[in-house]
C-alpha cells in the first residue's frame, strides 16, 4: 500500500465521522431512533445545506447538475484528469435509518479531510456525490439521480412524476436547486475514471461472519412498474357484486398473481408490493381507482426477465372486472462490479487489517448507474442484524471509520492510476 494511502487512512477520525451522522440524523428524525428525510423535501434541502457548510470550510469546490446531483471536488495535480468519485444518497425512506446512503456521503467526506490532514496530493481530482432521490420513496424510481446524471433516462422523463400529494418532482427539484444558489453547474455525465460508494450491508452476512469490510462484486436485478386499476365508484350497501366494477378486488387479484408468480422454494427471488392508494378511500364506496407498486428482484438475468416480462400479461389476465395500466418505471439487469475496482478495495481491506469477505448486493445503489460508465464497486460495512429502511437500523462507528479507511486508501489508489 503507498504510505501517502495508509497515513491518510489512518487520519480518518471515528469520532468526527460518529457527530456528523449525529447532526445529519437530526435533520428528519423520527421517534425510534430514525429519519424521514424525502428526497427534495425541506429536510433534504437542510442536510444540502449542512454538507455545503462544511465544504465550504474545506475549500472543495461544489456543482451540481439538472437533477441536483450535488458534487464536492478536491483537486487534484492535473486539473484535467478524469476524477475519482465516491458517494452515496442523503434522502431517506419514511420510516429510515441514520445510516442508509448518508454513511457513503459522509465516509466520502471524512476521505478527503482525510487526504487534507495527511497531506496527500493525488494526480486525479477526488469528488464526493450526493445523489438526488436514490430512494425512490416519493418520487420513483429509485437511483433516479444516477438514471438522469448517467443518461439512462433524460431529465424531461421524470420531471412530471408526482408523489403521494401531487407534487411534480419538477416543482420540488426547482425549489431544492433555488435554495442553494451558490452551487455551480455541472453537466451530466462528466466522465470518471472510477467511482466507489461505501454503504451499510442492509443484510445480516457481515455480521454473521464477523467481517467488517465487504467487497461488493455487484448488484441483483431489479423491475420495477407502477400498476393501476380503473374501476367504478358504487355505494358498498346497494351495489350488487356482480355489477360491480371493483379496483380494490381487481388489485388483490393482480397482486395474489404475481405472488404465484414469484414463488420460490429457495426464497431468492424478491417481491414486494409497498405503495397503494386507494380511490376514493373510503369504507362505504367501492374502489374506482387503485395504484399500486410492484418491486421484482433476483440475482440471476434470465430469471429477473422471465419474472420482470411475465408481469404485465399476468395483470391484465388476473383482472376481471376492471381496465388495467402496467407503467414500467425501472428495468435494472444484474450488474457485475469492477474487478481493478473491488480488487484495490480488497487490498486495501487487506493492508489495514480488517476482516473482509466478497459479496453481492441484494439492495439496489447509484452505483448500478455508476457501473455503466465507469470502472465500479463498492464497500460494505455490518449493520446491526441486517436491519435497513427502518427506524432500528444500527451500525457500529468503529465500523463505520474501518470503512471509511479502506475508502480512503482505495480511493488514493485509485486517483494515481
Ligand atoms: O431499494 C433499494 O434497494 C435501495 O435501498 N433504494
Ligand atoms: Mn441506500
Ligand atoms: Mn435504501
Amino acid at each position: 500500500m503507498r504510505e501517502d494511502a495508509r497515513d491518510a487512512a489512518n487520519r480518518v477520525n471515528e469520532q468526527r465521522l460518529w457527530q456528523r451522522h449525529s447532526e445529519m440524523a437530526q435533520i428528519g428524525a423520527i421517534p425510534g431512533n430514525g429519519v424521514n428525510r424525502a428526497a427534495l423535501s425541506k429536510e433534504d434541502i437542510v442536510a444540502r445545506k449542512l454538507l455545503l457548510s462544511w465544504a465550504a470550510k474545506r475549500n472543495y469546490a461544489i456543482s451540481a447538475d439538472g437533477i441536483g446531483n450535488l458534487f464536492l471536488r478536491r483537486a487534484g495535480t492535473d486539473p484535467n484528469a478524469e476524477p475519482v468519485m465516491t458517494g452515496s444518497h442523503m434522502d431517506t425512506q419514511p420510516r429510515g435509518g441514520r445510516f442508509d446512503g448518508i454513511y457513503g456521503v459522509l465516509a466520502g467526506f471524512e476521505a478527503l479531510e482525510a487526504m487534507d490532514e495527511a497531506g496527500v496530493t493525488t494526480r486525479r481530482p477526488v469528488e464526493v456525490v450526493a445523489w438526488t432521490n436514490e430512494e425512490g420513496g416519493r418520487f420513483a424510481p429509485c437511483t433516479m439521480g444516477s438514471i438522469v446524471f448517467t443518461g439512462a433516462r433524460p431529465l424531461n422523463d421524470v420531471l412530471e412524476v408526482t408523489d403521494n400529494e401531487g407534487i411534480r418532482l419538477k416543482d420540488a427539484l426547482a425549489e431544492t436547486l433555488a435554495a442553494t444558489p451558490q452551487v455551480k453547474p455541472r453537466e451530466f455525465k462528466s466522465p470518471a475514471a472510477g467511482y466507489i460508494e461505501a454503504h451499510i450491508e442492509q443484510g445480516p452476512l457481515l455480521e454473521n461472519a464477523k467481517k467488517t469490510i465487504g467487497v461488493v462484486t455487484g448488484i441483483q436485478g431489479l423491475r420495477w412498474f407502477n400498476i393501476e386499476v380503473f374501476g367504478k365508484t358504487d355505494h358498498a350497501g346497494t351495489t350488487p357484486l356482480a355489477l360491480r366494477k371493483d379496483a380494490v378486488r381487481d388489485a388483490i387479484a393482480i397482486i395474489n398473481a404475481l405472488t404465484e408468480l414469484t414463488r420460490d422454494a429457495q426464497d431468492v427471488t424478491r417481491f414486494t408490493v409497498g405503495r397503494m392508494l386507494v380511490t376514493p378511500n373510503s369504507p362505504n364506496s367501492v374502489a374506482s381507482h387503485v395504484l399500486f407498486s410492484v418491486d421484482i428482484r433476483h440475482p440471476d438475468l434470465k430469471t429477473v426477465t422471465r419474472l420482470g416480462d411475465a408481469v404485465e400479461a399476468l395483470a391484465r389476465k388476473a383482472a376481471q372486472f376492471c381496465e388495467v395500466k402496467v407503467t414500467p418505471t425501472l428495468h435494472d439487469n444484474p450488474c457485475a462490479f469492477d474487478a481493478q475496482v473491488a480488487g484495490a478495495i480488497e487490498n486495501a481491506a487487506t493492508k489495514l487489517e480488517l476482516p473482509h469477505m466478497r459479496l453481492a448486493s441484494g439492495a439496489s445503489h447509484d452505483a448500478m448507474y455508476m457501473a455503466r460508465v465507469c470502472p465500479t464497486a463498492m464497500i460494505f460495512v455490518p449493520c446491526e442484524k441486517g436491519i435497513s429502511h427502518n427506524e432500528a437500523e444500527n451500525a457500529a462507528p468503529a465500523d463505520l471509520a474501518a470503512g471509511a479507511r479502506v475508502l480512503t486508501a482505495a480511493l488514493i489508489e485509485l486517483a494515481n492510476r
